[in-house]
């Protein structure tokens, strides 16, 4: 069997094996494959990506590499011969990473979701030629179900590509060898140097540059040194939907923020990559896209999703994201779950009722009444469910959905972090948790390490000596808030 193609990857080794693009395989009644492998075993090369190479010997099969050849003979093409073959490499990942055109062509009908819809078409071509030239992939994700329907929206999306799914019949599956797909979390809405650290490690075990996805997470201001940072080992795409550092851009290959679009948080991010997945694959599962706007409170939401709880304890506990998915597939396994994190809640609420203390503020010049609840979340453990996020949420929902009216704030506090949940009346009279964010890392310089979010849910980091006096501080900037005094 013979070979002729260029160079998509080659694995790390100085005789190294090489993954061939071959154009005119078609051509070939012998062999129809586009992706090739070469082991190389009698010979010794070491040519470069992009180079054009004829390869010869024995044709096998191989469940890591697909298509491969043992070569006997390895040759690199004349000049003529590189134009030639690049060209037609060229041409053929543009045809076959075409992105579909969905109908109807946006699922919710909205001016925010128009203007991104360039943006979808655009990163589904980025993912779909990533993986169709063989580029390694790595999907870091936020922990909660906003984020984890995000990463599986977009790994399913991309190996119903790999696979050749519904809607691209006739032509060969893509080899993405499963090193080359991998699935990270986040557990805030920044993406910083601790990840930096360990995605380069993952990077430096590639030839070729791979594809950094940050989904839900890494859009925002706090997350610029990591990102710019990252971007010397990655190309970046960053779907997020908190609010966007336009300087991401220049460090970004796509940068696709419902924000920055005129939209707002209601626009998560599973809504986004479900309208990417839609480019990619003819029917992306719903299901992720519900259970997405319903774990962000989206105003898009309908309807009840027990995922959301199941895959926050999924996520607390660090199962991978392919458990994640058994949830969808199978009901007994979200039920086990479900009563799992329902259990969890109720014995830690058990110690919320312990451990808040509550003021009630004349709101408005005394027309209406708000509330603000501290709790102290101490009893919370590292690495268990549920996380501090997630315990503040339900703490402020239970209050939130008692009366829909009612403008109140939660702070939920623990050594080195605070977070801030508000309901839209909070908001309403003027509470900006962003703006209070603002405020104390101008207070506290360096000792604030990161915050930021929305303006109606957001968390801050600091070192733990400051902890007591910027809760004092974000205690009084709720309150002024709240009473309808800040600006
Ligand atoms: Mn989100």
């Amino acid at each position: 069997m013979q070979a002729k193609g260029v160079i998509l990857n080659k694995t790390l080794s100085s005789n190294p094996g090489y993954w061939l693009l071959c154009p005119g395989a078609a051509k070939n009644a012998v062999n129809t494959a586009k992706h090739v492998f070469v082991d190389q075993w009698a010979t010794q090369s070491d040519y470069a990506l992009g180079e054009a190479i004829a390869a010869s010997g024995a044709e096998a099969k191989d469940s890591r590499y697909g298509e491969k050849i043992d070569a006997d003979e390895i040759v690199l093409l004349p000049s003529a011969g590189q134009a030639e073959l690049a060209a037609q490499a060229t041409a053929l990942i543009e045809k076959e990473c075409a992105p579909l055109t969905p109908k109807p062509p946006l699922f919710f009908e909205d001016a925010a979701l128009r203007a991104l819809a360039p943006e979808f078409e655009r990163v589904a071509r980025i993912l779909m030629e990533r993986v169709f030239s063989l580029t390694p992939i790595l999907i870091r994700h936020h922990d909660d179900a906003d984020g984890i329907t995000s990463g599986l929206l977009l790994k399913n999306a991309i190996l119903d590509f790999a696979s050749a799914g519904a809607g691209r019949a006739g032509r060969a599956s893509v080899p993405l060898p499963k090193t080359f797909l991998r699935s990270e979390w986040t557990d805030y809405a920044i993406y910083d140097s601790f990840r930096l650290l360990e995605d380069r490690n993952w990077a430096l075990g590639f030839q070729k540059k791979p594809l950094l996805l940050l989904l839900d997470h890494g859009g925002n201001e706090d997350s610029h040194d990591a990102v710019r940072d990252a971007a010397s080992f990655f190309d970046i795409v960053i779907v997020d939907h908190h609010p966007p550092d336009s300087r991401l851009r220049e460090h970004s290959l796509a940068f696709v923020n419902s924000i920055a679009a005129g939209g707002t948080s209601s626009h998560t991010t599973g809504l986004l990559c479900f309208e990417i997945a839609r480019r990619m694959q003819a029917a992306p599962r719903e299901e992720l896209l519900w259970v997405s706007l319903e774990g962000d409170h989206s105003d898009f939401r309908r309807g009840v999703w027990p995922q959301v709880l199941a895959l926050e304890y999924l996520s607390q506990t660090r199962h991978s994201l392919d458990d994640c998915e058994k949830l969808f597939a199978d009901a007994q396994t979200l039920d086990i779950y479900y009563k799992k994190a329902r259990t969890a809640i109720e014995d830690m609420m058990g110690n919320a009722r312990k451990n808040t203390k509550t003021f009630r503020i004349n709101s408005s010049g005394g027309k209406s009444e708000a509330v603000l609840q501290v709790t102290r979340m101490s009893f919370l453990k590292k690495n268990e469910f549920p996380s501090k996020s997630l315990a503040i949420n339900e703490i402020h929902n239970a209050l939130e959905y008692a009366d829909a009216n009612l403008a109140v704030v939660s702070i939920g506090f623990i050594r080195d972090s605070l977070s801030f949940r508000a309901s839209k009346p909070a908001g309403a009279v003027g509470f900006k948790a962003n703006g209070i964010i603002e405020r104390l890392k101008e207070q506290f310089g360096s000792a604030v390490r990161s915050g930021g979010g929305h303006e109606l849910a957001a968390s801050i980091r600091f070192d733990e000596d400051v902890g007591e006096k910027i809760l004092e501080a974000a205690v009084e900037e709720s309150k002024r808030a709240l009473s309808g005094k800040s600006g």
